[in-house]
């Protein structure tokens, strides 16, 4: 034994415990404050795109038909080939639901979609919260469809969809869209959608980065094609179902309008992971412009919930939600999830 643990010395050995503990705490946080300063993109593969020269959503989908042997087609590509780049995007016109599922003559009941002519390498859900935004619904489902199909995924998009006029609550929303979309098929990804955001890249391919949760509307024309702050995560991102375990889900606390996604951004590094970002030069987004809706207004308490997040992660999230499922519809574009979450605990509610 050392000099120094000899046992006739206590207070040596105790020094060295405290300098020990000091020393684990020094790294831990350094590991976070080193984490929380720093995000990754994903590779662009040197993209440059032209975002004035754009295409029509619909180009070329009228070439796909299904394979007269479905059962023995190929495997997709690794990379689609009708993939056109930037897309033309126009909210002048609002398209009637009838009109979207013409022009999507392979999509099927409750928004459902596997590719007609090869077999599809990847099963992507999109989940969109919603209540009130009928008109953006439209818009989106109306771009949305061809640019998964021009992807060739096997997709599904869920509308969840928040009853009455109580405070609106996003992020609970989507644990529950999570929840309910597991129990129809193993999906590779979750791909959590703002409704009012359109991409405006067929390259920005809607599925999961196997080692992080994606951060993936990184510029939208809102903030001038760029992120508005480093650790921006909302609008939309994507994350597999086993990453999104791994960070509880998201907070289901947080009532009316923000804070919540920067909680998201915290929970990803407090459970060791880091964001990455799809690159800005694909990650473009359209934002069809709104005023702040009634009953999701800013919550008062975002600031001081969100700087208490290393508490709250572990037991708010998917393992504490509660929810009243009111309804499940298959309509013809989209799987539409009703749910009544009750009033916001914070306020004192009139019921509807
Ligand atoms: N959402 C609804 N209905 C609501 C509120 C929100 O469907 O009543 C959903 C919808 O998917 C929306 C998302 O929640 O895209 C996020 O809400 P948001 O679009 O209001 O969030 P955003 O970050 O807030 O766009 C900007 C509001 C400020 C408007 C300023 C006007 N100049
Ligand atoms: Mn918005």
């Amino acid at each position: 034994m050392s000099r120094l643990c000899s046992p006739n010395r206590p207070y040596t050995l105790l020094l060295l415990a405290i300098l020990q503990l000091a020393f684990v705490l020094f790294l831990y946080r350094r590991s976070l404050s080193g984490s929380f300063a720093s995000f990754l993109y994903e590779d662009d593969r040197g993209g440059r795109w032209d975002y004035s020269k754009t295409h029509d959503v619909y180009t070329n989908l009228s070439s796909v038909t299904p394979s007269p042997d479905r059962d023995t087609a190929a495997k997709c590509p690794a990379e689609s080939p009708l993939l056109v780049g930037p897309l033309t995007i126009s909210f002048q016109k609002i398209p009637v639901m009838s009109k979207i599922a013409r022009k999507n003559p392979y999509v099927q009941a409750g928004g459902r979609y596997t590719p007609p002519q090869c077999k599809a390498q990847y099963k992507t859900a999109i989940l969109v919260p919603h209540r009130n935004r009928e008109l953006h619904l439209r818009h989106l489902l109306y771009y949305l469809h061809p640019f998964l199909q021009r992807q060739q995924l096997q997709y599904a998009i869920y509308v969840i969809h928040q009853t009455g006029n109580r405070t609106f609550n996003r992020a609970k929303l989507l644990n529950v869209g999570v929840r309910e979309a597991l129990k129809d098929e193993d999906w590779d990804c979750l791909f959590l959608h703002d409704v009012d955001l359109i991409p405006e890249n067929d390259h920005n391919q809607y599925v999961c980065n196997e080692r992080y949760p994606k951060h993936v509307s990184s510029a939208m024309n809102k903030f001038k094609y760029r992120l508005p702050y480093r650790m921006y995560f909302g609008g939309v991102s994507a994350l597999t179902p086993d990453q999104y375990l791994r960070i509880n889900g998201f907070p289901n606390t947080y009532w009316g309008w923000g804070g919540e996604d920067d909680d998201i951004s915290a929970r990803i590094y407090l459970a060791g992971m880091k964001i990455i970002r799809t690159p800005l030069s694909l990650g473009h987004y359209k934002m069809i412009t709104h005023n702040m809706d009634v009953g999701n207004e800013k919550n008062e308490k975002r600031f001081d919930m969100v700087v208490k997040v290393s508490k709250s992660w572990r037991s708010d999230g998917m393992n504490s939600i509660d929810y009243n499922l009111l309804q499940r519809e298959e309509f013809p574009l989209y799987t539409n999830i009703t749910v009544d979450f009750g009033n916001n605990p914070n306020v004192q509610e009139k019921v509807n």
